[in-house]
């Protein structure tokens, strides 16, 4: 089977309602697997992490059975990811029999393998990050992490030896330097390492809503969470399937969580034969005054409202064209709509309507025949290639910056030529030619631009008449001269209709 691009986000914990910061990680993983899909097989993977001890005690606080619990709020996930025009190949709900079977299997493996010992764990445990803190690791007394209250655990655990892992680590990350990206989190995961690695417990004792394990107790939520990545895939079953998709060329996570799937989650692997991701992007956090937005601090922003507001297209253009990839950046309903209303309005929609219209009153609506020649076809020809090459870095406000350059070309063209006194003056050829640059680099634009704003794009393709599909390869699609002369155009409504918003009190 051919190797095919392998993307993941985490998996998310169910404990609540969704908010935009697991919107945001989906978001970015469906552009790149929208992008890979155009050339190569892509296969793209979310879900829901049902286990453990933060989702039981939400399913208490509500009265319900954490299997009900998870079973009515799942869909609330996949209606989040709908309405954001997510398209994922497979979603993994951690409480499955095909996952929980391949879990049990994994222990047993490490179990045979002396990769686990039986021991005590005795020491603190953050229930909302789901993890063990040494009483040395703690801050005021509270998780590193997080900053919230710990709870004192004694009971008897399997222990992980990640310890012995070390010096692998250690090599793994010498002898692959990019492997962990933005550089900071690696250089910080670098810093552990060095410092040194405790065995993990991978069990609770005294915690029943969790993957059983022959003998008593329940396997710890970050083993089982962790191992969705394969057991969503065939390990263990479908080996020819497992292999042409693993190792992960993508494993997307927020920072918070990069020390699991950068130190404990390659040895793991490596525990079973199997290799490291290629690349872990621990990406920044949406912060809302300067504070993580997150449900427990109680500054979550609903995506849904979100959405209804400024239009799923409005919002994953922001999200990935607001700050660079990686770095932490500050949410503002005034920032969605000065860049909906300028960038995407302004530039993008008015340059469509303008051309439609013009097109419309000039030349009845049908794309002119393709000129001899076009400023734009030599300056324009590497673009695509750029575009894609940055997507694949997971530079995408630069890759956004970099279709712009064709945006404004466009729209500075319009200024320039002035179709309007081209046709008064009787300058049939150049009134064409003007026209047909101004279509053909639409249509590119709807290519280039697809990933981000799917539906939307779509509908600009509609409204272009493009007949082809939007799903093509790029360097097939994207060859300016392509758009057929003829091509009939359907006007619609604006794309992006300007947002006001109401004036502050
Ligand atoms: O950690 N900004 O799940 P989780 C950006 N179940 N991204 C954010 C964000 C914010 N403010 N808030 C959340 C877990 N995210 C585990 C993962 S994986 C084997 C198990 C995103 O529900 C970001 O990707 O707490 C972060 O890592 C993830 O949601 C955490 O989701």
């Amino acid at each position: 089977m051919e190797r095919a691009y392998y993307v993941t986000t985490p998996i998310y914990y169910i404990s609540g309602e969704p908010h935009v910061g697991h919107a945001y990680t989906t978001i970015v993983a469906d552009v790149l697997a929208r992008t890979a899909r155009t050339f190569r097989p892509t296969f793209f993977l979310t879900g829901t992490d049902e286990h453990g001890q933060k989702v039981a005690n939400a399913a208490a606080a509500a009265g319900k059975t954490p299997q009900q619990w998870c079973d009515e709020l799942v869909p609330r996930w996949k209606a989040l990811f709908a309405e954001y025009e997510i398209e994922y190949d497979d979603f993994i709900r951690t409480t499955e029999a095909r996952h929980v079977e391949k879990v049990q299997r994994v222990f047993e493996l490490l179990r045979e393998h002396g990769d686990v010992y039986l021991g005590k764990y005795e020491g603190w445990y953050c229930v909302d990050d789901e993890t063990f803190w040494l009483e040395s690791k703690l801050v005021d007394g509270r998780c590193p992490t997080c900053g919230r209250e710990v709870q004192w655990i004694s009971e008897d655990d399997w222990f992980f030896r990640l310890s012995a892992y070390r010096d692998r680590l250690l090599a793994h990350f010498e002898r692959h330097p990019h492997w962990v990206r933005p550089r900071s989190v690696y250089n910080e995961m670098m810093s552990i390492l060095v410092e040194g690695l405790d065995d993990l417990s991978i069990s609770r004792t005294n915690l029943e809503w969790g993957i059983p394990i022959a003998g008593g107790g329940v396997i710890y939520v970050w083993l089982d969470a962790l191992l969705n990545y394969i057991t969503a895939i065939g390990w263990s079953e479908d080996e020819a399937r497992f292999h042409a998709l693993w190792p992960a060329q993508t494993q997307l996570v927020g920072k918070e969580i990069a020390r699991f799937h950068t130190l404990i989650w390659p040895a793991i692997l490596w525990a079973l034969g199997e290799a490291a991701p290629e690349l872990v992007f621990a990406h920044g956090w949406i912060t809302v005054d300067g504070q993580k937005m997150s449900k427990s601090l109680g500054n979550a922003v609903d995506p849904f409202a979100l959405a209804r507001r400024f239009g799923p297209g409005s919002m994953r253009y922001f999200l990935l064209r607001e700050a660079p990839f990686g770095g932490d950046f500050s949410y503002s309903e005034e920032k969605i709509a000065q860049r909906h209303n300028s960038e995407l309005a302004n530039d993008l929609g008015n340059l469509l309507q303008r051309t439609l219209s013009m097109l419309q009153r000039y030349r009845d609506g049908m794309v002119p025949s393709t000129p001899a020649s076009s400023e734009f076809a030599e300056r324009f020809a590497p673009l695509p290639g750029k575009v894609r090459a940055q997507i694949f870095e997971l530079r995408f406000r630069e890759a956004l910056e970099s279709v712009w350059e064709l945006v404004t070309a466009l729209n500075r063209a319009v200024d320039e030529r002035k179709p309007w006194v081209l046709h008064k003056e009787g300058r049939a050829g150049e009134l064409d030619a003007t026209l047909y640059d101004l279509c053909e680099g639409l249509r590119w634009l709807a290519v280039l631009l697809h990933p981000v704003m799917p539906e939307r794009m779509s509908e600009m393709w509609r409204q272009l008449g493009s007949p082809g599909s939007l799903h093509e390869d790029w360097t097939l699609a994207l060859v300016w001269g392509k758009l057929a002369p003829k091509t009939r155009t359907s006007p619609g409504a604006p794309l992006f209709p300007k947002i006001e918003l109401e004036a502050q009190p």
